[in-house]
């Protein structure tokens, strides 16, 4: 599931990627009042990376919260400045919260180096700073950031892949089952209204049998798309089987929900859906079944329960209409 979840970013195997970095062509910023260390350090490093010079601590921190810095190298004493303090405030911005730091000190001040250590410093190097020491632990500095910046980007996907349906992007239906304990609860503790909508595409079978199975994998996207669009930001819209889409909106009454169900049912008749790259366009109608939490109800199956027994009534009573 780890190839799968960098896959789906398409960024490859985020522990390959790594192994392969070379941990060079980064941004560096150094933060430094003495010339010629500064010189000195920006020539190593300019080898093998961009190098940005800030003397000033204010300007440094201007600098950047511009941004794209992969590493920051720091003084610790910046003309009378803690640039101690300069590492927390980096820290605690946005813009600049995943820059690796390390800090520049000497041997006497190595109390407050490994204070650094303490909040969030990544590294320290001690004065008269070695080149080949230099080097190397930006190298692996940048090396770190990109990885952990590659592995977040692997999870957050992973995490998405597991609650999205792959044809539709919609809410799969493990998301709904999870989400509906809590919002049934919630509903329950503070009295707040609760409604659930089942839609199933009408005589769908009958598109499959006449276009083809991809035909109807378009229209499926496209009546998601379309339901999508006509929901509220808090209203979870999950694909419940196979042409079957739960819309669970939090706060809503009968009448909010019998609303929602049939501007839905209405939008959704209202234009046939384009498939082939708009070769061709198939009308399509959607029945509703809509229920609402009850006093007694038990669990939020109860009312799941009543929206398809509703379904099932729109579906006897002729179709492409909403049934409560
Ligand atoms: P009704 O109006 O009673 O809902 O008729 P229907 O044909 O839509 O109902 P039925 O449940 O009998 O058929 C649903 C069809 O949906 C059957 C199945 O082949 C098709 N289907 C289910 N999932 C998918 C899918 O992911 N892609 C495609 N193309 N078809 C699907
Ligand atoms: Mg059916
Ligand atoms: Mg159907
Ligand atoms: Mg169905």
């Amino acid at each position: 599931s780890r190839a799968m979840a960098s896959c789906a970013l398409g960024i490859g195997d985020p522990f390959t990627l790594a192994a392969a970095d070379t941990g060079q062509g980064a941004r560096i910023l150094l933060v430094e009042d003495r010339p010629s260390a500064a010189d000195r350090m920006a020539t190593a490093l300019s080898q093998h990376h961009t190098v940005t010079i800030e003397s000033d601590p204010q300007r440094a921190l201007m600098t950047a919260t511009e941004g794209g810095f992969d590493v920051a190298l720091i003084s610790i004493d910046l003309d009378g400045v803690d640039g101690l303090r300069l590492c927390s405030q980096l820290r605690s911005l946005d813009r600049t919260r995943d820059m690796a730091l390390i800090m520049i000190g000497e041997t006497h001040g190595m109390a407050r180096l490994t204070r650094g250590l303490d909040f969030g410093v990544h590294d320290y190097l001690l004065r008269p700073v070695d080149r080949n020491e230099l080097i190397a632990r930006v190298r692996t500095q940048v090396r770190r950031g990109r990885f952990s910046h590659t592995l977040r980007g692997a999870v957050q996907a992973s995490i998405e892949l597991a609650v999205t349906d792959e044809l539709t992007g919609l809410h799969n239906r493990r998301y709904l089952d999870r989400q509906l304990g809590p919002l049934f609860g919630a509903a329950t503790d503070e009295e707040h209204g609760l409604a659930c909508l089942i839609l199933d595409i009408d005589r769908f079978k009958s598109i499959n049998d006449t276009y083809g199975h991809e035909a109807g994998d378009e229209v499926l996207k496209a009546f998601a798309d379309r339901v999508r669009q006509h929901t509220r930001g808090i209203d979870i819209v999950a694909r419940f089987g196979g042409e079957e889409v739960v819309i669970v909106m939090p706060g809503a009454t009968l009448a909010d929900a019998q609303a929602a169900g049939e501007r839905i049912r209405q939008r959704v008749e209202a234009a046939p859906f384009p498939i082939q790259r708009g070769a061709r366009a198939i009308a399509v109608t959607v029945s509703v079944g809509v229920a609402i939490r009850h006093a007694g109800d038990t669990s939020a199956s109860d009312m799941l329960k009543r929206s398809d027994d509703a379904l099932y009534r729109a579906k006897a009573d002729g179709r492409n209409r909403v049934v409560a």
